[in-house]
C-alpha cells in the first residue's frame, strides 16, 4: 500500500492509492451505475440555484438537495424514484482497511465536476454520528481548500489526483473544505473529462 500521510490532525492521505488499472476497473463499476443512477444538477435550499457539481449515490441512502426541502439523505434517486446503486465491493474494502468504524458506510456520495464546476468552502453536517468520510478522487486533478473548523482563519490547498484516498475523522470531520476548481485535460481516465468524487459517509450509528 501507498505511504499513508498525515497533513493536519485527523486527515490520513493515500496518494494513489489506486493504481492506473485499478482506477479503469472502479470507473467501470461506477459508470456501470450510473446507467440506472444518472447524474443529475442538485438545487440550492430556498434559492433552487443549480449546484455546478453534478450528483448521484450509491448505498441505502444518499445526499440529496432541492429548494423544497433543502439538504438531507434519502433512499431512492430524486429523478427515477429507484433505490441506489449498491456501493462498490472495492470501496466497502477500503473503508474495512482504512477505518476502524465499527460498521460499513451507508452512503456512497459521487460527485461530477466538469468545466467551471466547484464547491464552496464548507462543512459536511447532515450526518448524525462520528463516523469519519473516506474520499477516493478519479480522473482530472482537483484542487482541495481545507481550513479550520470556522470559517474565518487561514486556508491550504492540496492537489487531488486520480486514485488519491483520503480519510477525514476526529476533529477533521469538522473542518471546512470545498473545491476550487478542477485542472482541465491533466487525466485522461474519465470519457468526455472531468473528474469524479466518491465519498463514503455513516449517516447513523449502528
Ligand atoms: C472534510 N466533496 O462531497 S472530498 C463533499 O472533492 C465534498 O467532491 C469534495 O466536500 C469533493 O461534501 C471534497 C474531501 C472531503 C469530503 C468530505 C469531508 C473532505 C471532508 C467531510 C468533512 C471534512
Ligand atoms: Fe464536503
Amino acid at each position: 500500500m501507498a505511504a499513508r500521510l498525515e497533513f493536519a490532525p485527523g486527515v490520513a492521505y493515500w496518494p494513489e492509492r489506486f493504481h492506473p488499472a485499478e482506477q479503469a476497473a472502479l470507473l467501470g463499476e461506477i459508470l456501470a451505475r450510473v446507467e440506472k443512477a444518472p447524474f443529475y444538477r442538485p438545487a440550492m435550499p430556498k434559492s433552487g440555484a443549480p449546484l455546478s457539481v453534478e450528483m448521484t449515490n450509491f448505498g441505502e441512502l444518499g445526499w440529496v438537495t432541492d429548494a423544497a426541502k433543502g439538504y438531507r439523505y434519502e433512499a431512492c434517486h430524486p429523478v427515477t424514484g429507484a433505490p441506489w446503486p449498491e456501493i462498490p465491493q472495492v470501496l466497502l474494502d477500503l473503508w474495512e482497511e482504512t477505518t476502524t468504524y465499527p460498521a460499513p458506510p451507508q452512503a456512497c456520495l459521487v460527485n461530477l465536476y466538469r468545466g467551471p464546476a466547484r464547491m464552496g468552502l464548507h462543512k459536511d453536517s447532515d450526518e448524525k454520528v462520528d463516523a469519519p468520510v473516506l474520499s477516493v478522487s478519479l480522473g482530472d486533478t482537483g484542487i482541495f481548500r481545507f481550513g479550520g473548523t470556522t470559517r474565518r482563519g487561514t486556508t491550504s490547498t492540496l492537489k487531488l489526483n486520480s486514485g488519491d484516498a483520503l480519510i477525514f475523522g476526529g476533529p477533521a470531520r469538522a473542518m471546512y473544505h470545498g473545491i476550487d476548481r478542477i485542472q482541465a485535460g491533466s487525466s485522461g481516465l474519465i470519457p468526455g473529462g472531468g473528474r469524479i468524487n466518491l465519498t463514503l459517509r455513516r449517516v447513523a450509528p449502528p
